[in-house]
């Protein structure tokens, strides 16, 4: 065995798991680290200065890649800073190794300076949280949190790295990686009844979850929906590209408001979702989302998903991509020829409805994209016209977003990503992470003023390693939905016509500013044509630059 420090174990052991790029932000405790890192020219460390900004340009990277993220933080301030952007990791099931450096183990006891036990601060937002105790047992805690964090369902792990461990010399055996292989097919048995409930359905409806993206089961789930004849919603977070835009039966999101989920629920006899969450609401509400009689079926590499909420007929653990085959297969063969010829009849009417409901949208935006200020649905709208074939889109346009998955082609299971968790600020860095995940491919992201406020750090680490991303700020000099809500409630601001701590107005922020000082280019549009213009130049030009879009303000309903 060969004789060793920690700080070079460490790294080879990242290596070893496959990992290229170390995301971080250094402070004394990981001053080992970066020793080693100054003798080591294949693992590249990425510098965010805000280590939310570090944790969510990870958490970009992993769901782009679905490879490994490893990210590095100072100690307990440093891992505090990047916990809310971990929450979205956790949402996202993002495969992260987090780390932080932790002061010597022997010098803890006088609760050193910025020291605190760190596994139980990270341990409620990941899979596995564990402190190296001996050098000796390194190896088999970092294979094990990347295995862990790699095996469905995936998502982020823990580990402090003490400094005395990095810091000693001994032999150490670098044992090897386990991967535990993803495509699980669903039992068997759960499968057919599965199928038999599908196959005698009269108005089925499926709504496609992330799980759907991490399988990249497109093609197996377009299969399903065209014998089907049915109709595909995102689930309530739709923050992946879990089916493909441009597809005809591909009807968009569901709203994350009860009486309006089960709106569209009323209308189907079985619903089956495909690693769907059920649900994931943002307010309380007297009504239920699932009207009485409806059958549901649900599909999901996560078994705490399945019957989380509301009890399914039947609950199928198991890989998309592994499993539809064989369900689809089976609800073939189960088909009468009647009901074949249903499921082709709604194949037509479910696609002529989406194909008119989407046109409608679009005449909405194309009327109303000369309107000054510029309003979000014209802007989004152009956007979508405008981008390449190949370009990924990161959203975080919070009030700005609705009809973003009709209006960008997103078609491919990399080609969308958005906020999962709801902790605003992530979609800036991570935007960053999804560009060094697919370095070729254009990335644009939308991103509102005030959530771009939370890691606007980032833009400098998009000029320092010269990663090319389009930001577009969509501005409206507020926090617009808390507005749009505290206006609905009617209530004592809505008389008063007074939004208290919701207006970015005085001072308004200087993004074109803010981003220059931080070394990307950047300028200001006013109309959906000068915003569309400088996207398509900052794409040409293949560096960061950001553009400050000028939004209407309005927030009250029409
Ligand atoms: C970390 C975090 N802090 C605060 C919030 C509460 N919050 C939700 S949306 C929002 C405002 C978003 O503003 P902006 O990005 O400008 O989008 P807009 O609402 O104007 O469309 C805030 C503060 C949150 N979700 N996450
Ligand atoms: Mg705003």
């Amino acid at each position: 065995m060969p004789v060793m420090s920690g700080k070079r174990a460490f790294l080879e052991l990242l290596k070893q798991e496959g990992v290229e790029i170390l995301f971080g932000n250094p402070g004394t405790t990981e001053l080992p680290l970066m020793d080693a890192l100054a003798a080591d020219n294949e693992l590249r460390y990425v510098l965010g200065l805000q280590e939310a900004a570090v944790m969510a340009m990870a958490d970009g990277y992993a769901q782009a890649s679905g490879k490994l993220a490893v990210v590095n933080l100072h100690v307990a301030p440093g891992l505090g800073n990047g916990m809310g952007m971990l929450y979205d990791a956790q949402k996202a099931a993002s495969p992260i190794l987090v780390t932080a450096g932790q002061h010597d183990q022997q010098f803890n006891v006088t609760e050193p300076i910025l020291w605190a036990d760190l596994p139980p601060i990270a341990r409620p937002f990941v899979k596995w949280s564990s402190e190296v105790k001996r050098l000796a047992d390194l190896p088999r805690l970092v294979h094990r949190a990347a295995k862990t964090a790699l095996a469905p369902p995936t998502g982020p792990v823990f580990l402090a790295l003490p400094g005395d461990i990095l810091q000693a010399e001994a032999e150490v055996d670098l044992l090897a990686p386990t991967r535990v292989a993803p495509r699980f097919a669903g039992d068997r048995a759960a499968v057919e009844e599965a199928a038999a409930l599908l196959a005698e359905a009269k108005n089925p409806l499926i709504m496609a979850g992330d799980a759907v993206t991490h399988s990249r089961a497109h093609a197996e789930l377009i299969e399903l929906a065209e014998l089907l004849g049915a109709p595909v919603y995102s689930e309530l977070v739709p923050s992946t590209a879990s089916f493909p835009a441009s597809h005809p039966l591909y009807r968009g999101a569901i709203g994350r408001v009860t009486p309006a989920i089960r709106e569209v629920l009323e209308q189907y006899d079985v619903v089956f979702s495909v690693g769907g969450d059920m649900f994931t609401l943002s307010l309380p509400s007297p009504v239920e989302p699932i009207p009485a009689g409806l059958t549901v079926i649900h599909l999901d590499v996560d078994p705490w998903e399945l019957g989380k909420n509301y009890p399914p007929a039947v609950a199928i653990l198991g890989d998309p991509k592994a499993t539809l085959p064989d369900l689809t297969a089976s609800v073939r063969t189960r088909m009468s020829a009647g009901a074949r010829a249903a499921a082709r009849a709604r194949l037509e009417s479910a696609s002529a409805a989406i194909r008119a409901e989407r046109e409608a949208l679009c005449a909405k935006a194309r009327a109303a994209a000369a309107h000054t200020p510029v309003l979000p649905l014209p802007l989004l709208h152009a956007i979508g016209e405008m981008l390449p074939k190949d370009a990924v889109v990161i959203d975080e346009t919070i009030s700005s977003g609705p009809g973003i998955r009709q209006l960008m082609r997103s078609d491919d299971p990399q080609s969308f990503f958005g906020l999962r968790g709801g902790g605003i600020g992530w979609g800036l860095p991570a935007a960053i992470g999804v560009k060094l995940a697919l370095p070729d491919r254009p990335v644009v992201a939308l991103i509102g003023d005030g959530s771009a406020m939370y890691t606007c750090q980032g833009l400098w680490t998009a000029a320092h390693d010269r990663i090319a991303v389009v930001f577009v700020i969509f501005n409206n000099r507020s926090y617009r939905i808390l507005k749009q809500r505290l206006h609905a409630q009617r209530g004592l601001a809505a008389q008063a016509d007074t939004y208290v701590g919701m207006e970015l107005l005085d001072p308004p922020i200087d993004f074109v500013g803010l981003a220059r000082a931080l070394g990307i280019a950047a300028e200001r549009a006013r109309t959906v044509h000068e915003a569309t213009d400088l996207i398509q130049k900052g794409l040409a030009d293949g560096a960061a630059m950001l553009i400050d879009v000028e939004l209407d303000r309005g927030f009250k309903p029409m």
